[in-house]
C-alpha cells in the first residue's frame, strides 16, 4: 500500500470543521438547556433552535487514547445571559483537557471542586489547558459561531450532575458590553 495516498484527518483551523475521517455529530437544543440558564423559562420559547454542536472523530476509545472534537456554539442569549455549552466535570476527576479557540469571541468559565471559579477568554489561537478536577463550559460572547477544539482521554467521561448549584460566574450582557459576574450558590 502506498503511504501517500492515505490521507489524515483534517481540521480547517478558520472554521473548525473536520473531514477525512468517520465522523460523530451531536447536537444540543435550547429546549435541553433550561436547567443552566438563570431564565430558563425562555429557552421554551424556542426548543427546537440549536444551541451547539460537537464533531469529534469516531476513533477508538479505551486506556490512554485521545478524543478530538470541535463544539461549534452558535451565538444568542437567554434572556441578558450568552448562550452556553452545559458545562461538566470529567467522570475520572483527574483527567485534564486541552482547548484551543478556533474562531468567533467567549470565555471559558472553569471552576475546582473548591467552588473557585475563573474565565479565559477564548479566540482564534487561544490555547486552555483545562487542569484535572476541573469543571468547564464555553459561553460565546460574539455575534459569529465560537468554536473550539478540545482533546481530551478518551476515559474521561462526562459528570453532568455534580454542580448542583451550576458554575459560581455568569456571564451576561450588560448596557452592551459583556459582564462576568459572581452569582451566590453558584
Ligand atoms: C467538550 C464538550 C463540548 C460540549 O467536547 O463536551 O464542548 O459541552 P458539554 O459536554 O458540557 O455539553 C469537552 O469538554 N469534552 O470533554
Ligand atoms: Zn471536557
Amino acid at each position: 500500500m502506498n503511504d501517500l495516498l492515505i490521507q489524515p484527518f483534517q481540521l480547517a483551523w478558520a472554521t473548525g470543521a473536520l473531514s477525512h475521517g468517520p465522523l460523530i455529530r451531536k447536537t444540543t437544543l435550547l429546549g435541553d438547556l433550561s436547567a443552566i440558564f438563570t431564565d430558563g423559562d425562555a429557552t421554551q420559547l424556542f426548543p427546537d433552535r440549536p444551541a451547539y454542536a460537537v464533531d469529534m472523530f469516531d476513533t477508538p476509545g479505551g486506556e490512554g487514547e485521545l478524543y478530538v472534537g470541535v463544539t461549534h456554539l452558535y451565538p444568542g442569549k437567554v434572556g441578558n445571559e450568552y448562550f452556553m455549552t452545559r458545562g461538566h466535570f470529567h467522570q475520572r476527576r483527574e483527567q485534564g483537557e486541552v482547548y484551543f479557540g478556533l474562531q468567533g469571541e467567549g470565555q471559558l468559565l472553569m471552576q475546582n471542586q473548591q467552588g473557585q471559579a475563573w474565565t479565559e477568554p477564548v479566540f482564534a489561537g487561544s490555547v486552555h489547558i483545562i487542569p484535572g478536577y476541573t469543571a468547564h463550559r464555553l459561553i460565546n460572547t460574539g455575534s459569529q459561531t465560537l468554536s473550539a477544539l478540545a482533546v481530551w482521554p478518551s476515559t474521561a467521561g462526562h459528570d453532568y450532575t455534580s454542580l448542583p448549584h451550576g458554575f459560581a460566574l455568569r456571564v451576561i450582557e450588560e448596557a452592551g458590553k459583556v459582564r462576568i459576574m459572581a452569582v451566590k450558590h453558584g
